[in-house]
């Protein structure tokens, strides 16, 4: 069993403390992966200390040659991909082909950020006064706390990672505890690609311990974080109160809309995929279902047949559809989601409880599961699950669909199923959320697009994408004024007048 460090002013340290964590297989609690840092104040405050000297020397490499070690990152996440998620895999649960997709929006992210080295544009704009220039370009900010979730170990950091890093800024990166081994692979690997070893610093532990301690740290400008909407406002508060630079990603109750005249065949395949994909547990999972009347109970018998015959399993085994949750915790939160639904009057069709048998007692797997007739505005309908829970609603027209959809606090990602061309610009238009799908699931975010979400999913910001670069960056404006003679913005006139 293997005792695993932190990485801290260059060097594989054990925590202050002393004291450790355990990381198991959610697959199998026997299955323990090795133990990692129970991290705390002090460890911190080292990391601060260290990417301060990082960030003095990273801001003064160019930036491509900071978006060719993102290059070799790409080459390394590429040759080792098997590995990682295989890794990943074994500590979180989803099965290999979904770990596959994680390390490999790892590596698209790696060579968009490895380009964007050469176009970190600004812009050359006339001033208004003669022989003078006005340009703006874009300045490091310092050192950025990234603070990570569990359901994509690889992908989400090097979302904020990659960018961060080709910005100028050096990094404290907080994996989530569940996913400890995952983070440690991809410092290993920068620090193998050549990254200045001061410039990355990995602290593992809680959030409660660690997280909080690099939201409230003074000498952190710029912080990001996806997690929960509830941890979501604690940081946002504290990053209020000290005037930090702050991107949030949080919650989603995302829907799948198929109307009467969608294929239904390619509408079934995306709704099992975007509500038992990665068990439920993605920001962008569908967890509501709504139904135009005229396929509704078709469609639902469908995929009640289809989710019954979801192979649940080790997500390293071949044949796996579904692999665990996260945690007993998570499991007990989506039983009583479950208690819930069922006093809400849903009709409770498939699942609903923990699965057990065949392989999965020393696991935390909990069956897909169908509500049907629930109602918009009951808490099953509104309220995040993050677990393999779907609610199926069903509605008379596209207007109410849309009314269904847009009814709810966050505002990730939707879909909509559909043949007719003007329904489908219609969602795209009218439906309040920051992406949207057409005969595609909910799920499925490129690399190189913006990624979030509005309402209470996000704070404005996106991760991917070329917008992303934005939040790693503070803008400056440069004049220069090489006329010989004091011109002044605003009062001198080269019209001259009017007579
Ligand atoms: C998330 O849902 O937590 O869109 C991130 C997707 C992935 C990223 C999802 N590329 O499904």
């Amino acid at each position: 069993m293997k005792q695993f460090k932190n990485f801290i002013a260059g060097a594989w340290v054990p925590p202050d403390s002393g004291e450790y964590f355990e990381n198991r297989n959610p697959a199998d609690r026997n299955d323990l992966i090795g133990t990692f840092p129970r991290s705390g104040a002090s460890d911190v405050n080292r990391a601060v200390e260290s990417a301060k000297r990082g960030f003095a020397r990273w801001r003064a490499t160019p930036a491509p040659a900071r978006g060719d070690v993102l290059r070799v990152v790409g080459d390394l996440l590429t040759q080792r991909k098997e590995e990682i998620a295989d890794a990943m895999t074994r500590e979180m649960g989803k099965p290999l082909t979904e770990t596959r997709g994680d390390v490999q929006e790892g590596i698209d992210t790696a060579y968009y950020a490895a380009s964007e080295g050469r176009r970190l544009f600004g812009h050359t704009v006339p001033s208004e006064l003669r022989n003078k220039w006005a340009m703006s370009y874009r300045r490091p900010i310092g050192v950025a706390g990234l603070i990570c979730p569990f359901n994509f170990p690889l992908a989400i950091p090097t979302w904020k990672m990659f960018p961060a890093l080709v910005c100028g800024n050096s990094v404290i990166f907080k994996p989530a505890e569940d996913v400890p081994h995952t983070g440690t692979l991809l410092v290993e690997i920068l620090l193998e690609a050549g990254l200045p070893p001061e410039v990355v610093q990995l602290v593992h532990g809680t959030g409660e311990e660690a997280g909080s301690v690099i939201v409230e740290h003074p000498d952190i400008p710029l912080i990001s974080f996806t997690g929960s909407t509830e941890t979501g406002s604690l940081v946002g508060a504290t990053c209020g109160r000290m005037h930090k630079r702050l991107s949030l990603e949080m919650g989603g109750k995302n829907a799948q809309i198929v109307m009467d005249d969608a294929d239904l065949d390619l509408a079934l395949e995306g709704a099992l995929w975007g509500a038992f994909g990665t068990t439920g547990q993605r920001c962008t999972a569908t967890s509501r279902l709504i139904l135009q009347k005229g396929i509704h109970d078709n469609f639902l018998g469908m995929l009640v047949d289809k989710a019954k015959a979801l192979k649940l399993g080790d997500g390293r085994k071949s044949g796996t559809d579904v692999g665990p949750m996260i945690h007993e915790a998570a499991l007990a939160k989506v039983e009583r989601y479950i208690d819930i639904g069922q006093s809400e009057g849903g009709d409770l069709l498939c699942g609903g409880r923990r699965a057990t048998g065949d392989g999965l007692d020393n696991g935390d797997f909990f069956e897909p599961t169908i509500f049907a007739r629930v109602e918009a505005g009951n808490r099953l309908e509104q309220e995040e699950i993050f677990g393999p829970v779907l609610s199926v609603i069903r509605v008379s027209t596209a207007d109410e669909a849309f009314a269904v959809n847009n009814d709810v606090k966050y505002g990730l990602s939707s879909s909509i199923y559909t043949s007719n061309v003007n329904v489908a610009f219609r969602a795209l238009n009218e439906l309040d959320n920051g992406i949207t799908y057409v005969n595609a699931p909910t799920i499925g975010a490129e690399a190189h697009l913006p990624f979030g979400g509005v309402k209470q999913t996000g704070n404005g910001h996106r991760e991917g994408g070329w917008q992303v670069y934005e939040f790693y960056s503070e803008t400056k404006v440069g004049y220069a004024d090489f006329s010989g003679t004091l011109q002044r913005a605003q009062i001198d006139n080269y019209l001259g007048s009017p007579d």
